[in-house]
């Protein structure tokens, strides 16, 4: 804790204020009301994070950032700290001056800094859909830490773990402060959905999918922490300025939650290969040779790759969403980059090149722009994922492997949209119902991948030792040492 004249050197630098009991830049010191609900649902939130969070290091002494400014360099500071002490902080990004509406039927107008009252539902509706992934996300990731590959990968699960429930804290903020007595209520129920759960599940179908193990792990911090990303761009162009400002923040945080999905994967290819190259084993499909060497081999990597990316374009909601055309025009959610985009930004009398299923085929056909904006922005999202996909495919290559990772069609696997109605392989064939039963194990992890995956996920705390199914990174957090005991385990 830092003493009073610390803290006030640090507001006044920084603009946070860590002498309440919640670090803030919205000036909770002087909202004693909101001040008060929100040190009032801190009760509830903490025992949420003893139940639900990481389980069984509740008392670990780990090595994790806190969030110390807004600005993008030189936001976080690093130091040992019990995972229910983390300072969680509520924490907007600057407010941009004389900042307008960018999109839609407002646009131009001045962003709104209050909720209008108008929208006041469709908001309140993103906002709580935003919440509950947070912590639907640490739910599911919460046995994790007890097969950890490393005390490094402990650290950063944790620190995902940290910053998700920041997140939840960042949308009851909202809640809290803009909607009044059913922002409370929202608030409760965030912590009492769980994922997974029959009667209380979380919101969205990807979040209550179970995480049995670390290549699940790395595989959703790399696809569906990136659908994160791109909602949150979406959200960050809103008009209603609160939202935005929270959401440009949020944006700084998960490029670490991707780096860790990426280069986990990056590092368990990396040793597959290696160890392949050692025991001369050419052919990748040869899985028993590959498990007998003890690591994952390449082809149980896609299947795990098809199936997050599946469930991960399930997020983007249907092709055709007037939903989404609806809380555009509103000026509450906007495109990737709108800000960016050179058009009128209202999206009248466009129209966007949609894939829909016409004819029992899928076919690229015009659609009316405003409600093909899902679609549009699973665009996006899937050309920015492909870019870690040649990331991977050039460590196979640098290590001479005959093998390539690819994206299934985004027809594959559906269960949300024009896709949902039809199965097809994963070139986005379509196939019968009795065809994809009885192939769907060369193309989604079996129950025997599942198997051999978590006989492999076993607890490795030595200082500075990786699980035999992993390589190393290439460096460490905050240019620590490989050295480095990331989780003092008590
Ligand atoms: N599962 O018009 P439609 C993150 C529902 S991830 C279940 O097609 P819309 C994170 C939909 O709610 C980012 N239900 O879709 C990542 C609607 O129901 P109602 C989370 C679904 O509304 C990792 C109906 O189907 N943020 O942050 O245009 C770790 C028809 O909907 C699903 C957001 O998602 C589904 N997959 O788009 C931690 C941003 N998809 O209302 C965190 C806020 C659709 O008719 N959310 N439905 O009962 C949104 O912008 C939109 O709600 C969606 C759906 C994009 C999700
Ligand atoms: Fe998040
Ligand atoms: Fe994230």
């Amino acid at each position: 804790m830092m003493t009073e004249i610390e803290n006030m050197q640090h507001k006044a630098s920084t603009g946070i204020d860590y002498g309440v009991s919640i670090p803030n830049n919205v000036n909770l010191a002087g909202d004693k009301r909101i001040l008060k609900a929100l040190e009032r649902w801190h009760g509830g939130y903490l025992d949420w994070w003893r139940n639900m969070g990481p389980e069984g290091f509740q008392d670990a002494m780990v090595y994790l950032r806190t969030a110390v400014g807004v600005e993008r360099d030189g936001w976080a500071k690093f130091g040992f700290i019990k995972m229910p002490e983390y300072r969680w902080g509520v924490l907007l990004a600057p407010q941009v001056p004389d900042r307008v509406i960018g999109f839609g039927d407002h646009k131009g107008q001045p962003a709104w800094q209050e909720v209008p009252g108008e929208y006041r539902g469709m908001l309140r509706r993103l906002v709580v859909i935003q919440g509950d992934t947070e912590p639907a996300s640490v739910e599911q990731q919460r046995f994790l830490g007890k097969t950890a590959p490393s005390l490094y990968d402990m650290r950063n699960l944790f620190q995902v773990n940290v910053e998700e429930a920041r997140h939840l804290w960042a949308m009851v903020y909202l809640l809290q402060k803009y909607f009044g007595a059913d922002g409370r209520e929202e608030s409760n129920e965030l912590l009492t959905r769980r994922s997974g759960n029959q009667d209380k599940p979380r919101m969205l179908g990807a979040f209550n999918e179970e995480m049995p193990d670390w290549l699940s792990f790395f595989m959703f911090t790399y696809f569906t922490d990136r659908d994160g990303k791109m909602q949150l761009e979406s959200l960050a162009q809103s008009g209603f300025d609160p939202l935005s400002r929270t959401c440009r923040f949020m944006l700084t945080e998960e490029a670490h939650h991707m780096f860790v999905g990426e280069s986990g994967i990056s590092r368990i290819i990396e040793r597959t290969c290696q160890a392949m190259n050692q025991a001369r084993i050419e052919n990748p499909y040869d899985i028993e040779a590959v498990r007998a060497l003890g690591v994952i081999d390449l082809p149980t990597m896609q299947k795990k790759a098809n199936l997050h990316y599946s469930l991960s374009l399930d997020l983007f909601g249907s092709e055709i969403s007037t939903n989404a055309a609806n809380a555009y025009s509103a000026g509450i959610k906007g495109r990737f980059h709108e800000d960016r985009i050179e058009d009128d930004h209202q999206l009248l009398n466009d129209t966007y090149p949609t894939l829909r299923l016409i004819g029992g085929q899928p076919k690229i056909v015009d659609e009316p722009a405003l409600t093909a904006l899902n679609m549009r922005l699973r665009n996006d999202y899937v050309r920015d994922t492909s870019g870690g996909i040649g990331r991977w495919n050039k460590v196979v290559a640098r290590n001479a492997v005959d093998f390539e990772f690819r994206l299934p069609h985004e027809a594959f696997n559906r269960n949300i949209g024009e896709f949902s109605r039809v199965r097809t392989n994963p070139d986005g064939m379509i196939i019968g119902e009795q065809a994809f039963a009885e192939q769907k194990d060369q193309w989604l992890p079996s129950s025997e991948d599942a198997d051999y995956v978590t006989s492999l996920m076993k607890l490795q705390t030595e200082i500075g030792k990786f699980a035999n199914w992993i390589a190393p990174p290439k460096s460490g957090i905050n240019k620590m040492p490989g050295e480095f005991e990331y989780v003092k385990i008590q």
